[in-house]
């Protein structure tokens, strides 16, 4: 196995025997061999698109749904995978044949065109097929960052298409893409590419934002309770807020409690999923905690995506995981996709609820959150005004990623040791690092405003386009804000490559700079868009807010 596409890649370069996420070796290059046939189907299929107009909603699915299932952290079951690329040979041969009916020309001197292995075939094939199969080191790395932006773009694509809103320029894009990389393609091309996929970063989460506001209302100031009930609960994890809605209206009146883990955690802020009087809070923290904090959670755990830590051997709640849509965790109960436009089925979960204790209470008190763009717009006034009398000096965007590293101790330090007078905001699971610290407001605005979940990064941008139109400047890069960005799997790639597409410079990104940026082609980024790794707490804060 080869895999560098998280920030714990081994070494800071790379690993090679076993994933630090705890992906085995086999795993990871089955995972490849997915990859290998899926851009062979994309080949045929943006064949398809460009010289005949064919869109196939069976495809579309099928290749965001692969693409999801391979990033960090979503998918340990192998099996799964594997009845996958078996999937994948025959959506591919389906298409090489309406190619051919149709009269299409496919180039399909890319091996993932024609390769059919047979099920016995796959482990001595997908060994052959990883990202070390591209030579050139800055070519792989480019080609790996634009993969890395797609698979990024492929899970906000599925959760928009759960609440079913779709964009078909989003999977023509995401297709054609996987399809020319496969191809010879030069650095300045690449370099292009890297930044279109920036741009169907943001209409992907603007999608994304839409089927989330137009179902459940627009995230708004809420105070999240930490504490616990009396009643056995549900621990829902990942990012999906169909399955956070279907959960909530299977769980009411069944005495069974809902908290939300980790990604989960800004569900909480929909004025939609408030009416439930069984949604308690949130339970825990970031998702690398999950051991200690599903031991004495004691119900059943609910993964609608990434970030799963497989369990020890001896964890008490390893009986009790259960993984839905791109999740998947061998030893793990899997709740099946809706089939005719049903609901999901959660009834084994809710049942297994009802046989277990009451969560044992790990903290107590609220977090507050829900500063989405639409709330932070009613804002408005009292912000300009904060900034206008210097009452606020300095935003600093500190969105996405917790992990498990110590260095990323940093960002607590980091939140504490910022002045009075600046405001952090942030989105995605980096915000564990400090949202329970007592920072306090400026004038009833609090110093850290959650828009809510790694996806919601898109409100930031929102918000800074319109403080760059109440302000009346030329370039985004005139606000008084910086960005000290933290990352770890692929999502935060593709909300990276969105804030390059929007002309976001200056970028700071740790703990870090990842290892499939090859030296030249990290060079380019610190060049063209001033991306900076992070160095200490100090310095960077006067660096940063000077
Ligand atoms: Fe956090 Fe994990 Fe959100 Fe990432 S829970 S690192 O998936 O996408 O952020
Ligand atoms: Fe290693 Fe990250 Fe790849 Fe897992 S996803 S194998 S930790 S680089």
């Amino acid at each position: 196995m080869f895999c560098y596409q998280c920030q714990e890649a081994a070494k800071g370069t790379g690993c090679t025997l076993k994933g630090v996420c705890g992906k085995s070796d086999d795993l990871s290059n089955m995972m490849d061999l997915l990859l290998f046939v899926t851009k062979g189907i994309c080949v045929y299929s943006s064949a398809l698109r460009e010289q005949k107009g064919y869109e196939n909603p069976m495809v579309n699915k099928f290749v965001f749904d692969s693409l999801f299932t391979t990033i960090t952290n979503a998918n340990f079951d192998k099996a799964a995978i594997t009845r996958r690329v078996t999937r994948a040979i025959e959506v591919r041969n389906m298409l090489r044949d309406e190619a051919a009916k149709q009269g299409v020309n496919v180039d399909t001197s890319f091996e993932g065109c024609t390769w059919e292995g047979k099920p016995e075939e796959y482990e001595a094939k997908s060994t052959t097929v990883g990202v070390l199969r591209e030579s050139n080191e800055d070519i792989r790395s480019l080609k790996e960052l634009i993969t890395y932006g797609v698979k990024g773009m492929a899970a906000y694509a599925e959760h928009a298409y759960n609440l079913g809103f779709e964009d078909t320029e989003v999977y023509a894009f995401m297709q054609k893409t996987m399809a020319d990389i496969t191809r010879d393609l030069s650095v300045d091309e690449l370099v292009a590419l890297t930044l279109e996929t920036g741009k169907y970063g943001v209409q992907t989460m603007a999608l994304l934002d839409k089927a989330n506001t137009t179902n459940y209302g627009n995230p708004e100031i809420t105070k999240v309770n930490l504490g616990v009930r009396n009643n056995p609960g549900i621990l829902i994890s990942g990012h999906d807020l169909k399955d956070m809605e279907e959960l909530l209206a299977q769980t009411e009146g069944t005495g069974v409690d809902v908290y939300t883990h980790s990604e989960m955690l800004p569900a909480n802020y929909y004025p939609a999923f408030k009416k439930y009087k069984h949604f308690v809070g949130n339970y825990g923290s970031s998702w690398w905690h999950q051991r200690e904090d599903f031991e004495s959670f004691n119900g059943p755990i609910l993964f609608t995506t990434n970030c799963i830590v497989p369990p020890l051997a001896n964890a008490s709640y390893k009986d009790r995981i259960y993984t839905t849509g791109a999740a998947g965790l061998e030893g793990a109960t899997h709740i099946p996709d809706r089939e005719n436009g049903k609901p999901k089925d959660f009834s084994a979960i809710i049942e297994h609820a009802k046989r277990c204790k009451p969560p044992v209470e790990i903290e107590k008190g609220e977090i507050v959150g829900g500063f989405a763009h639409e709330q932070v717009f009613a804002l408005a006034d009292k912000v300009v005004d904060a900034v206008k009398s210097g009452a606020i000096r300095k935003f600093i965007v500190m969105a996405g990623c917790d992990g498990r590293m110590k260095d990323r101790n940093y960002y607590t330090e980091f939140a504490q040791k910022l002045p009075n007078d600046t405001v952090i905001l942030t989105a995605g699971c980096a915000k564990y690092r400090y949202n329970k610290l007592p920072l306090g407001d400026i004038g009833g605005i609090p110093r850290v405003l959650d828009a809510g979940q790694c996806n919601d990064s898109y409100s930031l941008a929102v918000i800074a386009l319109k403080l760059k139109e109440i302000f009346q400047l030329n370039d985004i890069n005139e606000l008084p804000i910086a960005y000290n960005i933290a990352w770890y799997e692929q999502k935060a790639v593709i909300v990276l490559l969105a804030l390059l597409y929007l002309g976001v410079k200056n970028i700071h990104l740790g703990p870090t700079l990842p290892a499939f940026l090859s030296p030249n082609v990290a060079k380019v980024l610190v060049e063209n868009f001033g991306i900076g790794g992070i160095t200490n707490v100090d310095e960077d804060i006067k660096l940063m807010v000077g």
